[in-house]
């Protein structure tokens, strides 16, 4: 049971994120041990309401939740809001009675590294919104990108238009600052950004499928997920959504889906390209010093096995 690893989901649910929280405790590679919140599809105190909901969903209120940051790292306070995607309530418009529980007494970044620092080198984070939290927790212990296992996010578009506007994804969008401070930290990253989670879609004919399930997981997710299919038919004209958050989630339980390459990433944090995720791959040797030089490389997800995720998706959801 030990081998089992450890994980803290940073998120901001959101309708892919209930599909990624239920699809990680739905795996037995890995143990869930928190939920930290973020704000990103709905605000801060709405995501931990919404945590806390999905976790009772789930028969898991032994997991606890902690609270991440009302603003962003530069303590900006106008936020960008998803609501559109997924719902003033960020679960598709269903209006859930309040959770009974609470979050814990300890902020999402102290949760982080504590929980870093008990078991070094063997949490791996997935960061399913925007960097704050994660930023924080980098500020705030010099020893957490040492003791913190790694860190899989969901993030960035390489090489392709962004998913705000043609420069940025939406979770780096939030907090362009925060993105930038993580990417450089030296911590061992793994980002899995929109040029791959584009190719991953859960199709009307699956969703359908998964509404003829009786599993509890399948019959929540269909209720929900009526908004989001909404959202994509107008947005995309695909006739499916695409699983941004639980392909984030598969690449921690299992990185053998994907390729990646390794590079300097570098967020624009101001102007009109605000968000914008540039990889150096270090082909060229510059003559002059720029940015990029002497920064901490990470990886990025290049290819993914759409169809193994698809179906990964599907089964673990169904059964419940
Ligand atoms: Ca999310």
């Amino acid at each position: 049971m030990e081998k089992r690893k450890k994980i803290i989901i940073d998120t901001d649910p959101g309708i892919d994120d209930a599909m990624a929280i239920f699809l990680a405790l739905q795996s037995p590679e890995i143990e869930v041990i928190g939920l930290t919140t973020i704000y990103g599809n709905v605000y801060t105190t709405l995501a931990t309401r919404n945590a806390l909901h999905l976790l009772e969903i789930a028969g898991r209120t032994d997991i606890p939740v902690a609270e991440g940051s009302h603003v962003t790292l530069t303590v900006c306070t106008k936020l960008r809001i998803a609501d559109f995607v997924h719902g003033t309530d960020g679960l598709g418009n269903q209006n859930f009675p309040p959770p009974k529980g609470k979050p814990i007494e300890h902020s999402a970044t102290d949760f982080l590294t504590q929980q870093a620092s008990r078991y070094p080198g063997k949490v791996t984070v997935v960061a399913l919104g925007p960097l704050t939290n994660i930023a924080l927790a980098i500020q705030s212990d010099p020893a957490f990108i040492k003791n913190i296992g790694q860190i899989v996010l969901l993030g960035g578009a390489f090489a392709v238009n962004g998913n705000v506007n043609p420069a940025a994804e939406a979770n780096i969008f939030g907090d362009p600052d925060a993105a930038d401070v993580v990417f450089t930290s030296g911590a061992d990253i793994l980002a899995v950004g929109i040029n791959v989670t584009h190719q991953v879609i859960l199709t009307d004919s699956d969703r359908d499928k998964l509404a003829e399930m009786n599993g509890n997981f399948a019959k929540y997710l269909c209720k929900i997920l009526d908004v989001y299919f909404s959202y994509h038919h107008d947005a995309y004209s695909t006739k499916g959504v695409y699983l941004h958050d639980p392909t984030a989630l598969l690449a921690a339980v299992d990185p053998s889906l994907f390729t990646y390459t390794e590079g300097v990433v570098r967020v624009q944090t101001i102007g009109i390209t605000r968000g914008l995720t540039l990889f150096y791959n270090r082909q060229k040797r510059f003559e002059e010093v720029t940015e990029w030089n002497d920064k901490p490389t990470v990886k990025v997800a290049v290819t993914v096995d759409a169809p193994t995720v698809v179906k990964m998706v599907m089964e673990r959801l169904m059964h419940s």
